[in-house]
């Protein structure tokens, strides 16, 4: 899965059926599709990303684009086998002490819990006689405050009201009927795991155009957690469905570091979901800019460690990887680039490949296509090691693909790949292009073996796997 954070609808559109679709892509996280606030009253930043964390109504009108392009985006991305997920902000609607008119033409004001287009009234909201000044999350051991009180001042929906569930159900099998294959529910930690599960419980299944009869939507649970004392941790959410492991973020910095540590990536002393509960990521929109803890996250701006990273994510065997692609930035708080009016640019993409505009594209990167197309012909099978010098790694999952890694500035060796006999496309270095191997070759013998040559500390690694055959 890719997140293509602040793209518009037609963008995504155009991605599915020229590039995601053609390399075997599942899917893609979109950004929030409501009607949301437009920052930059009182001195905040203008237009930035997080605006479209305060939804406003449920009306599909955002900075992406219209109800009728989100539509069109998600049957063209559906019809060439790229699922759509949403990220769902229900756990409330926008800060206290805004009132205007949002991006899509719905009006409101907070402090009145006015929010005619849903609608919601006061009586939708958590009341704050049990929060802190009648705000703030600032106490991370209670639960209920956790749950039941703003975060950061995001005005608290109370899905325990009738009312209140059947406005986020309706909501949710609105985009359902369209066409999404699931959610990534954003603060689903804000929320009681009881009533994501009443949420669950009244939703419509998926449609049959594009999926069987009876599939439920997937659910990718944002919840943060760094095994602290007391607080609301992971596993109070892994039966209603993945849920994010930040400390995977954590791991995995580490280990490209000291490529050991790959096999100590899962740390159930730490805390961390089974590998299958986990839903990981080497970054996400927030780490990525110090939002929702960061520091030790590794991202765009550091290409080889990330390409190293995400080729350890995509390669080995824990959680369900989801790459993030961003767009580039100075400041933490700066929205995607846009024209002067701030309608966001349209992603271009140059004749190699890459991309324009400001758009980063990680997703693009050859080095990152490539692992995604390993850990697709991998899926299911088992990591089995196969070289670890500390620096130097290398594994197999089972008799479907294999990866070789080094920190040591290059590496050449024999070793068995445990693969079948035959010549194959080093995927870090070539397949990702539609010209087929434009890159090493590598050849396996009859007995697995093959002669290993990683001579670019710039990606250090070296992958091939049965659908790479050359
Ligand atoms: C904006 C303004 C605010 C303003 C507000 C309302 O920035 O100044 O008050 O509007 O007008 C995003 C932005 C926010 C933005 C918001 C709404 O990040 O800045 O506020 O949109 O526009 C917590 C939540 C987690 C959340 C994360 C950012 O648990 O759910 O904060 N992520 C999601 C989204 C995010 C979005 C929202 C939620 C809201 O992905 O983009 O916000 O829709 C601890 C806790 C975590 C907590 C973090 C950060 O982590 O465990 O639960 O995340 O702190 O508060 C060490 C610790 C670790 C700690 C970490 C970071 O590692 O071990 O426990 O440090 O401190």
């Amino acid at each position: 899965m890719v997140h293509l954070f602040e793209w518009k609808w037609g963008d995504i559109a155009a991605e599915c059926e020229r590039f995601l679709g053609p390399r075997g892509f599942c899917g893609v996280q979109v950004s929030p599709p409501t009607d949301h606030i437009m920052s930059g009253s009182g001195g905040e930043p203008m237009r930035s990303w997080w605006e479209r964390y305060q939804p406003i109504s449920y009306r599909l009108e955002s900075r992406s684009g219209t109800r009728e392009e989100f539509i069109d985006m998600v049957q063209r991305c559906n019809d060439v086998g790229v699922r759509i997920y949403v990220d769902a902000i229900i756990n409330h609607m926008c800060g206290m002490g805004r009132a205007g008119v949002g991006i899509g033409g719905g009006e409101y004001d907070s402090d009145e819990g006015y929010f005619p287009d849903v609608p919601y009234d006061m009586d939708n909201f958590n009341g704050c006689e049990n929060c802190p000044d009648c705000c703030c999350v600032n106490d991370w051991t209670s639960h209920s405050i956790v749950r039941d009180c703003r975060l950061v001042g995001l005005i608290d929906l109370n899905p325990k009201i009738p009312d209140t569930l059947t406005k986020i159900v309706d909501y949710l099998n609105d985009v359902i009927d369209i066409g999404v294959a699931g959610f990534r529910v954003d603060a689903a930690k804000h929320m009681w795991p009881e009533d994501l599960e009443s949420i669950q419980n009244n939703l419509n299944d998926l449609n049959t155009r594009w999926f069987p009869a009876g599939a439920k939507p997937f659910f990718g649970l944002e919840v943060i957690d760094y095994n602290q004392q007391g607080e609301v941790n992971v596993h109070m959410y892994s039966h209603l469905g993945l849920v994010t492991e930040f400390r995977f973020c954590t791991k995995v910095a580490e280990a490209v570091e000291y490529l050991g540590a790959i096999e100590g990536i899962y740390d159930p002393g730490w805390g961390m979901l089974a590998p299958e509960e986990a839903f990981v990521f080497v970054d996400n929109h927030d780490n990525q800019r110090g939002h929702g803890g960061g520091g030790e996250t590794i991202t765009h701006k550091d290409p080889r460690q990330y390409k190293m990273a995400q080729a350890i994510a995509l390669g080995y065997t824990y959680g369900h990887p989801r790459i993030m692609s961003s767009y580039y930035f100075e400041d933490s708080e700066e929205g995607p680039p846009h024209e002067e009016d701030y309608t966001t640019k349209d992603v271009i993409i140059n004749e190699d490949g890459t991309c324009g505009n400001g758009w980063v594209c990680e997703h693009r990167w050859p080095a990152i296509v490539g692992m995604a197309g390993f850990a697709k012909a991998a899926k299911g099978h088992d990591y089995i090691n196969k070289l670890n010098n500390g620096n130097e790694m290398a594994w197999s999952r089972g008799d479907r693909a294999f990866i070789a890694i080094t920190n040591n500035g290059g590496m050449s060796a024999d070793i068995n790949t445990g693969l079948p006999a035959g010549t194959y496309c080093d995927v870090i270095t070539g397949c990702g292009t539609q010209d087929g191997c434009t890159g090493k070759y590598v050849d396996v013998d009859g007995s697995g073996s093959a002669h290993i040559v990683i001579d670019n500390d710039e990606e250090p690694m070296l992958a091939i796997h049965v659908e790479s055959l050359s």
